[in-house]
Parts: structure tokens; sequence; C-alpha cells
């Protein structure tokens, strides 16, 4: 086959490749999140039913840039999504925390839209003065796996006098914990080792070692090959001083935006970095169907313990039921014969005024009667009341609970199963399977 149409049908096959990756990656997400928000019988509502907190699994990987001021945090987004949503530049632009994001239609959220839209980003409310440093930019771009992703821009490191109106190690940090991965840039020319950024990043790596990835950005800029190796040993070499950073080995991919840099005849990297992010997609897609199998398990278990409680709970207010029915009644009955020891209607010695007054008799046997009606009934209250009663469900919380685990059992495992299938199928093609 001739090389030209060789390459041709290869590009075909990678391009349907990537298509069927997003529309059964964008499947699953999808189906997954609805199994949970579904407002009829959602996990979450059934959780919140059976007492459980439960929270629906995130669509997006989050990615958190860090590095110095201009090191090409923004300018790689852009080059991502194909798109300039972030301004780029010598002059520090990203003031704040921005988060990029895919949707509908372009627009720009401020913070307080973006906390609405990323409710897990709500604690970073704690840190004084950052949400009105926060906003979003939605894109429509559909360029790589952009559908799968939130981007991070944080506001460019620099040292000394710079006065961040908030806590920006701290923001940083918090952001570190939320992010499934932390891109850190290094730039050649640029302070790539600010002292902030070195902390920062000697920080998070104490708590998230293996989210963090190192780059060293505008390589086009770092001269020839020696020149490159030479500054990126002078990074590693500073990264090692910091006991927190102390790694066997660090790799430090080196990339540069294509078409922005110099002519370099440099090997460009940026292709780990597009891997890195689909293998997080593949991660969060998992961690998805994972946690999608373990809630079911837990709220099955929660809903047969909660009817199993009940039932134990039923059995024990019967059996007191039954207890107090027999004090009640054998009270009750000493009670009447009591009554009926001294009543007129008994005496012989009354009978002839009995029948002479046997109206009146009998409304008063009708009063004894129905005194100790009552009597047995507030015996057995009082007994019920000392054994203790447990509480137990209604009918119609039964009735949802018993529904709920039916749901489950049916329904959200058989589509989990069918989810799967088709991820495997992704992966390993159906022939194998
Ligand atoms: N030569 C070269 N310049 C770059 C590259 N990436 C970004 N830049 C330039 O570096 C400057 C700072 O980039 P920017 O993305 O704003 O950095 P940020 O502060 O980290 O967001 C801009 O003028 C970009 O055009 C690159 O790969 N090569
Ligand atoms: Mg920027």
């Amino acid at each position: 086959m001739p090389s030209a149409v060789q390459h041709s049908t290869s590009t075909q096959k990678a391009g349907s490749q990537h298509s069927d990756f997003v529309a059964v990656t964008e499947k699953i997400l999808k189906e997954c999140s609805l199994l949970y928000s579904n407002k009829d019988n959602g996990l979450v509502k059934i959780a919140e039913q059976l007492g459980v907190k439960l929270s629906a699994p995130r669509k997006k990987v989050v990615i958190l840039l860090i590095g110095n001021h201009s090191a090409g945090k923004s300018s790689f987004i852009n080059w991502y999504i194909n798109e300039n949503v972030q301004k780029t530049g010598v002059a520090i632009e990203t003031q704040g925390f921005v988060l990029v994001t895919s949707g509908k239609r372009r627009e720009s959220l401020t913070g307080n839209a973006t906390l609405h839209l990323y409710p897990h980003f709500h604690t970073l409310e704690k840190i004084n003065g950052v949400v009105d440093f926060l906003s979003t930019e939605i894109s429509t771009s559909k360029e790589k796996k952009f559908n799968f992703i939130t981007f991070v821009d944080t506001p460019g490191l620099v040292d000394g006098d710079m006065q961040y109106p908030f806590d920006v190690n701290e923001a940083v940090h918090w952001l570190g914990g939320v992010a499934d991965l932390i891109f850190v840039f290094f730039d050649p020319i640029g302070q790539a080792l600010c002292k902030r950024t070195l902390s920062i990043v000697e920080r998070l790596n104490i708590e998230y070692a293996d989210k963090l990835h190192f780059y060293l950005t505008k390589a086009d800029d770092a001269g020839n090959e020696a020149d490159r190796q030479k500054v990126m040993m002078q990074i590693v070499q500073e990264l090692c001083k910091r006991p927190g950073l102390n790694r066997t080995a660090f790799s430090m991919p080196a990339i540069f935006i294509p078409n922005i840099g110099k002519e370099t005849s440099c090997m460009n990297q940026i292709d780990l970095v597009c891997d890195e992010i689909e293998k997080a997609i593949n991660i969060n897609i998992q961690n998805t169907m994972n946690k999608l199998d373990r809630d079911c398990e837990l709220l099955l278990e929660e809903a047969k313990s909660k009817l199993e409680l009940n039932n134990e709970n039923d059995a024990y207010n019967s059996a007191n039921f039954a207890k107090a029915m027999c004090v009640g009644v054998l009270a009750g009955g000493t009670l009447l014969w009591f009554m009926s020891a001294i009543s007129p209607v008994t005496r012989n010695d009354q009978y002839s005024t009995f029948l002479q007054s046997k109206k009146n008799d009998q409304q008063e046997v009708a009063k004894e009667y129905v005194f100790t009606v009552v009597f047995t009934g507030a015996v057995v209250q009082a007994v019920m009341w000392t054994l203790g009663y447990k509480p137990t469900l209604s009918r119609k919380e039964k009735k949802q609970i018993i529904a709920a685990q039916e749901y489950i059992k049916k329904t959200v495992k058989s589509k989990k199963e069918l989810l799967y299938r088709d991820y495997l199928d992704l992966s390993v093609g159906n022939d194998d399977l």
C-alpha cells in the first residue's frame, strides 16, 4: 500500500478511535451521573431516605496548573482547547484562580456562580478573599479530551514584594487537595527557582506526591539539547535541596507550545502531558464505576439493616404488647371483680333494692365496664411505657425501602454491568471479552 494511503487510513482509524472514546466515556459518565441525580429514584435521594450521606461522582478530572509567573500555564490551556480563553503574556495576567471547562456556550462566571457549579469547592470560602478572585471560563471547544476536564489556572507565582489579595499558598494547597492532577511548570528563562513555587510544591509533595507532574516548559527557549539538560539539572538540584521534595527520581519532560515557540531541533514531549491527562480520565471512569458499585452495596446493606431492625423492633413491641395486655387484662379483671364484689348487683342482701332500681344499676354496671376498659388501657400503656417502645417504620417508609432495594438490585446493577462492558469493549475489544 502506498505510504500516503497508509497514513490516511491510520489517521482515520485514530480519529474514529478518538470519537469512540469520547462517545463511550461521555455515555458512561452521563449515565452514572443520572443514576445518582435522578429526582425520582436517584441514588442520592435513596440515600437521603435511608439517612446516608452520598455524593454523586465527579464527571470531570480537575487539573491544577501551577508554576512561576510566565511559565506558560495559560498558553498551555489555550493550546489544549485550541481557543484563546486565557490571557497570556509576560505581564502578570492571571491574577486569580480561573477554572476553564467545557459547556454548551461560551460564558464567564463569577466566583459565587463558580461555587454553584462546583459545590465541592465551597470550603475554599474559608480562605479569606479568594472567592472574589475566583472565576470560570466556559468554552464550547471539543478539542482533544477537553470534554472531561476542568483546568484550574493559577496566578503566576513570584517572590518578593508582590502582594496577593489572599493567602495564595494556602489556596493553591487547598486546590491541590481537590485536583486529580497537579502540573508544575518550570520555564528555563523565568524565575525557574522562584522560592514561593518551590515551597508550595514542597508542601504539595508531602500530601499529594502521586498527583504531581513536573514539566520544563518553553523548551524551545532553552537553547540546544545540552543547554536544556543543564537547565533541567539546575531545577532538579534546587528541588532536591528541599527536605520535603527529596525524591529518588524526577521525571521532567520538556515541552513547548507548537507554533508559539522558536524554530528548534529539540524534541517536544507535549504528547506526554496529553497522555497523563488521558490516563487520569480513564482512572476517573473506573473510579466512577467502582464508586457506583460500592454505593449500591452500601445502600443495599443499609436498606437490609433498616428492615431487619424494623422487624426486630416490631417483634419487641409485639412481645411487650402481649405482656402489657396480660398485665392489663389481669388488672382490669381484678378491678372488675373487686367492684362487682362491692356492687349492689351481686349483693344478695340488696337484691330487692336492685330490682327496684334496675334502671339505675344498669347505668352503674355500664360505668363500671367503661371504667374497667379505661383502667385496662391505662395499665397496658403504663406497662408498655415501662418496658419501652421501639420506633418502627411506617407502611409507606417500608414500601419505599423495599422498592429502592428492588431498583438497585435490578435496574442500577444491570445498567452498571452494561456500562462496564462498554468500557472494557473500548479498551480491550469485543473479541477479547
Ligand atoms: N517560546 C515560547 N513562548 C511561550 C511558550 N508558552 C508560552 N509562551 C509565552 O510566554 C509568555 C507567558 O505565557 P503565559 O501562558 O501567560 O504564562 P503564565 O503566566 O504561566 O500563564 C507569553 O508571552 C507566551 O506567549 C512556549 O512554549 N514557547
Ligand atoms: Mg497565566
